[in-house]
């Protein structure tokens, strides 16, 4: 595998953790070795108490399970299994958000306002709701109300289909997988993959891309759009990266996981005067609020918050001895932090009534006090200042700015107002095509490793890159979201960076922002008169490890556009299966997964889908 990781900070707090006797996940994936290959291969089943039924991969008995599931049966259940999960987290994290909207407009939250009227009114617009001589928070009612009934369903389809090309639309309802409500295609999903239901692996596997679809364009692309509503929309904005962000005079306040509904409002709080005064009283030169994977690219996407790293780097930024305060919500936040924190003097506040972790201490988060809770959160994170162990500080010097915030709409506003300049930059081959690398950290993979190669490469071979997620914050830490890493780009889209003045790589926010990405690829597809798997682009995800990264996944091939898989899927030891994920689905979406494990293969496999495309389009490659 090499290095741990290819971050400099994180190799120096491994090594300190190392001297300490901290256990980071590293150490906890190492002592798991040889991992289950049943579990691997995705050939293990636990749907019913007749199993646990495994499959033997290598074609002696058995090859069924109990009740005569085949491999290819177990392995497309679990998928899709991991397709419901990831979906339910992200439209879960859109529901919230929607709720939130709902509540400010009925003016029962505190703190919280309507920050993009242009935006609502745009919204409700495309959702059929009256605006004109009407309030913002009247609107915004309806809107909500609208958007709520959406996951139930009672009108058919998801409104925000719509933003698909027609080619797209008519393609999901010949398929059959038009999704119906976002609610009802995850229930259908646990339906389908109980025993003695759904046992053609081709019916789930289009279930399961449905399912996704109402993710990306359902509760992923709610999640989005009511943010921008109520926190702002994204415009361009600089900060800075790395676990350097942290300050030994100031109090750090590190906020994890993945909504911005409290983490906004810790961001606003930390600014009032009378905690910053507290903060004094108490030796400490200011407050430091950090982010850490999406809840940190929610906050830094808004107001340039230092984002302090990565999922892997969770627990290592504890191990800096200069956190006072981890406040986690929701996804992606490792049960260890509470052992990490324990042998440090970081307090792990945890917020949600859906995330409770043993040894943390819980603040109860509500819409209603969310500034109250915030308060009493910094105010947790001040007092905890004076208990750090001198003798246990050490802050890496490593620290990157970034430039973010590259929403669609700031997108359009740095081409000049429309996307005619970047179609133009297509056609006329100066940038290739366009590449959006995701997803997460893996140690299954040197971290970072992936995604900075892979996009490296991409941009020398005039690749656009737009990002989200951890592999966004491994770009920032490595300087590639600045307007100078276009002298990295290859001539065309370093000429293009330079006359716009922007990055080769656009961070366009949080793992639910992936919807943004859709939104662009659609704008292009209706601007070109075409479907989205004619676009010379391609999705990859080269440290992919969550169920949400699943769903993500499908939902993109779901969209027409060639995925990457970086990290291996558990489906190899299905081999019907596996081969209408990686050449079936072509035929029928008219893109397939690819899973390519060394991110220069990966970048290959890309570039050369990239120049199919372009031919296809006719355009030179
Ligand atoms: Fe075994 Fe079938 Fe039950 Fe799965 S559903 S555990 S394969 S009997
Ligand atoms: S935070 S889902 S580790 S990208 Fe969105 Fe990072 Fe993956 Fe979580």
């Amino acid at each position: 595998m090499g290095e741990k990781s290819v971050d400099q900070a994180s190799l120096k707090m491994l090594n300190k953790a190392a001297q300490e006797g901290i256990e980071t996940a590293w150490d906890r994936y190492e002592k798991q070795q040889p991992q289950c290959g049943f579990g691997l291969l995705g050939i293990c089943c636990r749907n019913c108490n007749m199993g646990p039924c495994r499959i033997d991969p290598f074609g002696d008995e058995p090859q069924e399970g109990v009740c005569g599931a085949t491999a290819d049966t177990i392995a497309a259940r679990n998928l899709l299994r991991m397709i419901a999960a990831g979906a339910a987290a992200h439209s879960d994290h859109g529901r919230d958000i929607v709720t939130t909207l709902y509540e400010t407009a009925a003016g029962e939250t505190q703190g919280y306002q309507i920050k993009d009227e242009g935006k609502l009114r745009a919204l409700a617009a495309e959702f059929g709701i009256p605006e004109e001589g009407r309030g913002k928070e009247e609107i915004a009612r309806d809107l909500a109300r609208e958007a709520m009934e959406e996951f139930g369903m009672v009108k058919g389809k998801l409104q925000f289909l719509n933003r698909a090309p027609e080619k797209r639309r008519q393609l999901w309802e010949k398929v059959g997988i038009t999704p119906r409500g976002v609610d009802r295609e995850i229930v259908e999903v646990m339906h389908r993959t109980h025993i003695g239901v759904d046992n053609d692996y081709v019916n789930l596997t289009l279930h399961g891309v449905r399912t996704a679809l109402s993710d990306g364009w359902g509760g992923s692309m709610f999640a989005t759009e009511f943010s921008d509503v109520l926190f702002g929309t994204p415009q361009p904005i600089k900060g800075q990266s790395n676990l350097g962000v942290l300050k030994e005079d100031q109090v750090n306040i590190v906020v994890h996981g993945h909504e911005p509904v409290l983490s906004d409002m810790i961001v606003q709080a930390a600014r009032e005067d009378d905690l910053l005064a507290a903060a004094q009283e108490k030796g400490a030169n200011g407050i430091n609020v950090c982010g850490m994977c999406c809840t940190g690219n929610e906050i830094l996407m808004r107001h340039g918050v230092p984002v302090a790293g990565n999922f892997l780097q969770q627990e290592l930024a504890v191990v800096t001895g200069v956190v006072d305060a981890m406040v986690v919500d929701v996804q992606c936040i490792m049960p260890a932090l509470t052992q990490v924190a324990r042998c440090y003097h970081t307090k792990v506040i945890s917020t949600s009534p859906k995330a409770r972790f043993p040894g943390a201490d819980h603040v109860p988060f509500s819409e209603q006090t969310a500034l109250d809770t915030a308060r009493k959160i910094i105010m947790m994170a001040i007092d905890n200042f004076s208990h750090r162990k001198e003798e246990l500080i050490q802050i890496p010097d490593e620290e990157m700015e970034y430039m973010a915030g590259f929403s669609v709409e700031a997108i359009i506003k740095a081409l000049g107002g429309s996307l005619d300049p970047l179609l133009d930059a297509i056609k006329a081959g100066q940038i290739k095509g366009i590449a959006a690398i995701v997803g997460c950290n893996n140690p299954k993979i040197s971290h970072d490793y992936g995604h900075l190669t892979l996009t490296r490469e991409l941009i020398k071979n005039d690749v656009l890159v737009v990002q989200t997620g951890c592999a966004a914050i491994a770009c920032a830490k490595a300087g590639l979201l600045l307007p100078e890493a276009a002298d990295e780009a290859g001539p065309g889209l370093g000429a293009v960076c330079k006359a716009l003045g922007i990055p080769p790589v656009l961070h366009m926010g949080s793992c639910v922002d992936i919807s943004r990405i859709l939104v662009t690829a659609a704008a292009i597809a209706n601007a070109l008169g075409v479907d989205m798997s004619d676009l010379p682009a391609a999705g990859a995800a080269p440290e992919w490890m969550s169920e949400k990264a699943v769903s993500i996944g499908s939902y993109v091939i779901g969209s027409g556009i060639f995925t990457v898989l970086g990290t291996v899927p558990p489906v190899l030891g299905a081999k019907k299966f596996t081969e209408l994920l990686t050449q079936g689905a072509q035929d029928v979406l008219g893109a397939a997964f690819a899973v390519e494990t060394d991110p220069m293969k990966a970048a290959g496999l890309i570039l050369e889908h990239i120049a199919a495309k372009r031919k296809g389009l006719g355009l030179e490659s």
